[in-house]
């Protein structure tokens, strides 16, 4: 069977190359794409060349040359032709129908909502189609995102290895999630990023604000000081 791949995630796609090692993929035909502008790296001594696609330019020559397609991460949102006539797959970072949309993890800290990883089939809306499979991840007092993200993709590559057969195969049933739930976008996030010096909180609330905005490597949440110098704000947490 032809399978297009699209991600925009480099940890994801390493990890499912080396699933596909496995023997009951050797007769199946993996292509991989990434959205335009966001280059996968290729891995050493792999023979696949990742290539990038564009959705909304693809022809019905293109769609038509694979029998799924499989969104792993993929930053564009799969346009109604697509959705409507193939079959398509999303793994999303996130436990359907509770923040869907950008950086789950995120929201799931500062909301409460669920979080884990949803694998669904794909409809035109954000993050909605119905449900595969979904797991829930446990959030502690002690993590940031960084830590719920990074148990999230370990939850998203077992739950690759273990079912990557039946969503090959198709031989699975779906489920509607309970509620629309919620969703949040990127600018939902960038608005987070800046602080409000004079905003009052709790404790609880400004520790649950920071640790859901600390993700090493990334300088999310800062604040203007009196003097208009722009100061990024991170925390550490330890557990006893
Ligand atoms: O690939 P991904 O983990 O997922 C994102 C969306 O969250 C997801 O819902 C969508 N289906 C997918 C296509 O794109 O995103 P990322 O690799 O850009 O970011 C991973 C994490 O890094 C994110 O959950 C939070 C953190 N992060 C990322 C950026 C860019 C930050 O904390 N700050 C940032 O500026």
């Amino acid at each position: 069977m032809n399978v297009c791949v699209i991600t925009d995630n480099q940890f994801i796609y390493e990890q499912f190359l080396l699933i596909l090692k496995d023997a009951r993929y050797q007769s199946e035909s993996f292509d991989f794409f990434s959205s335009p502008g966001n280059p996968l790296r290729q891995e050493p001594g792999c023979q696949i060349r990742p290539g990038q696609v564009d959705l909304k330019q693809a022809t019905q020559d293109f769609f038509s040359r694979y029998e799924l397609f499989l969104s792993l991460h993929c930053k564009q949102l799969f346009p109604p032709t697509l959705v409507k006539n193939h079959r398509c797959i999303n793994v999303h970072p996130g436990f359907n129908p509770y923040n869907r949309g950008w950086y789950p993890q995120v929201f799931s800290i500062l909301n409460k909502y669920p979080a884990g990883v949803t694998i669904h089939e794909i409809d035109e809306q954000l993050d909605h189609g119905p449900v595969i499979l979904r797991r829930q991840v446990p959030v502690y007092s002690w993590d940031t995102s960084l830590d719920v993200y990074t148990r999230i993709q370990q939850m998203e590559v077992e739950l690759l290895k273990e079912f990557l057969p039946v969503l090959l195969s198709g031989a699975y049933r779906t489920f509607q999630p309970e509620t629309e739930g919620n969703v949040n976008l990127e600018k939902d996030f960038k608005k987070l990023c800046r602080l409000d010096p004079d905003q009052k909180l709790t404790w609880q609330e400004a520790i649950d604000f920071l640790r859901a905005m600390t993700f090493q490597g990334y300088r999310n949440a800062y604040f203007y000081d009196k003097e208009g110098n722009k100061v990024f704000v991170e925390i550490r947490l330890e557990k006893d």
